[in-house]
């Protein structure tokens, strides 16, 4: 027999998030129904994953993902009459409350407390912007086309990837992945993980924490003397706390080969415009799906490369600044970092984004002829 790959190893040990169930019996529900009405389904992933490094988590290793992007997308592909199954972060950004979050525009700025401490819309405040998005998410809501499913560690997002992506696959072409999510490259696997709490110190000994990878490793006070990591260590290695992390299974392709049949798009994520979109080709190459959308950490709100088989690169960017009539030298390359504004972009850069990317789905749709959507 043969052995199990990488990406069956990790589903057998790292335990599936509690709600897994609850969750795809709804996305289940979600996608029979709009199969039925022949509405085209994405699935949006979102956020930031998180790297827990004790099995009671109190420390765990993050990423800088809002979930801006993803929120941002979800209601761009429902204005063009997508169902959204929103698999987001927890507590990161949603669609339509993003516009009122506790960063930007707190909802409570809009309140006032009238007589008797009825609470009442705050005089002279501009009252467009919220009805504009609230007419949405009521709509959305009656529509039944928003399913939100919240994940938090690495093991909860891929468990909730592989079983999602696995009921949309009956809706053939009609279906699209489009992931977002910053998803960690490593993890500790749960054998080397510690149970409790790491200790910063030995006051209380715990003989079993020194089997853990994420605990200190104790050697006295030779440590202190000489540490084979770094020569001259300002800390000895003894205080130091050492993660030893395993590379994540790159489980793009087992979604390509295995769990997903309809339009997969990844987004490449890099801080060096150099290598950004050969970044962007390799991937493409490596997993052979459909399209890679780069973007770069300082520019991501400009700016974005479109990646895909047989076409040239696509930048898209919002309009530049009233102050500027362009962006650099209209050569295609990056943005540099003395030509970005400082403010967000009055255009969000994904009502470019998505129906770019409908009109790529209406293709791979059309390719053959048939839409192939099946239950
Ligand atoms: O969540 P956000 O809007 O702050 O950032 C979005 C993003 C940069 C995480 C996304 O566009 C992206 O590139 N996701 C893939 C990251 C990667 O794994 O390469």
């Amino acid at each position: 027999m043969a052995p199990p790959s990488a990406e069956d190893a990790y589903f057998a040990s790292n335990p599936p998030p509690r709600a897994l169930e609850e969750h795809t019996s709804l996305a289940q529900a979600f996608i029979s129904t709009h199969a039925l009405s022949n509405k085209r389904v994405v699935l949006i992933t979102s956020g930031g994953t998180t790297v827990p490094l004790e099995k009671q988590t109190v420390r765990f290793i993050d990423n800088f993902s809002a979930g801006t992007r993803g929120a941002t997308s979800a209601e761009y592909f429902l204005e063009a009459g997508y169902a959204v199954i929103f698999l987001h972060r927890q507590f990161s950004l949603l669609p339509y409350s993003r516009h009122f979050s506790h960063s930007r525009d707190c909802f409570l700025d809009f309140l006032s407390e009238g007589p008797g401490g009825k609470v009442e819309w705050r005089e002279g405040h501009d009252s467009a912007k919220v009805s504009d998005v609230l007419k949405k998410y009521r709509a959305a809501k009656a529509a039944n086309t928003l399913l939100m499913i919240p994940f938090v560690t690495i093991g909860d997002y891929l468990h909730e990837l592989r079983a999602i992506s696995r009921l949309m696959s009956p809706l053939g072409k009609s279906g699209l992945l489009y992931l977002a999510a910053a998803v960690s490259d490593f993890f500790v696997p749960p054998e080397r993980m510690a149970e409790h709490k790491i200790q910063s110190t030995d006051a209380v000994k715990d003989p079993a924490a020194a089997t853990t990878t994420t605990s200190r490793e104790r050697k006295g006070s030779e440590d202190e003397e000489f540490d084979n990591f770094d020569a001259s260590p300002r800390v000895p290695r003894s205080k130091r706390l050492v993660v030893d992390l395993d590379p994540v299974p790159k489980f793009l392709k087992s979604l390509v080969d295995d769990w997903a049949q309809g339009m997969i798009i990844s987004f490449k994520l890099e801080t060096d415009p150099a290598i950004l979109v050969a970044k962007a080709r390799h991937s493409l190459e490596r997993y052979q799906h459909h399209l890679v959308i780069g973007n770069l950490l300082s520019t991501r709100k400009w700016e974005v490369v479109f990646v895909s088989p047989g076409r040239e690169d696509n930048w898209l960017r919002v309009p530049p600044p009233a102050a500027q009539t362009s962006w650099g030298d209209a050569e295609g390359r990056p943005l540099r970092a003395e030509e970005l504004p400082r403010e967000d972009p009055d255009t969000e850069i994904e009502s470019l984004i998505i129906p770019a990317v409908a009109e790529l789905h209406d293709d791979y749709i059309g390719q053959d002829g048939v839409r192939d959507t099946h239950m």
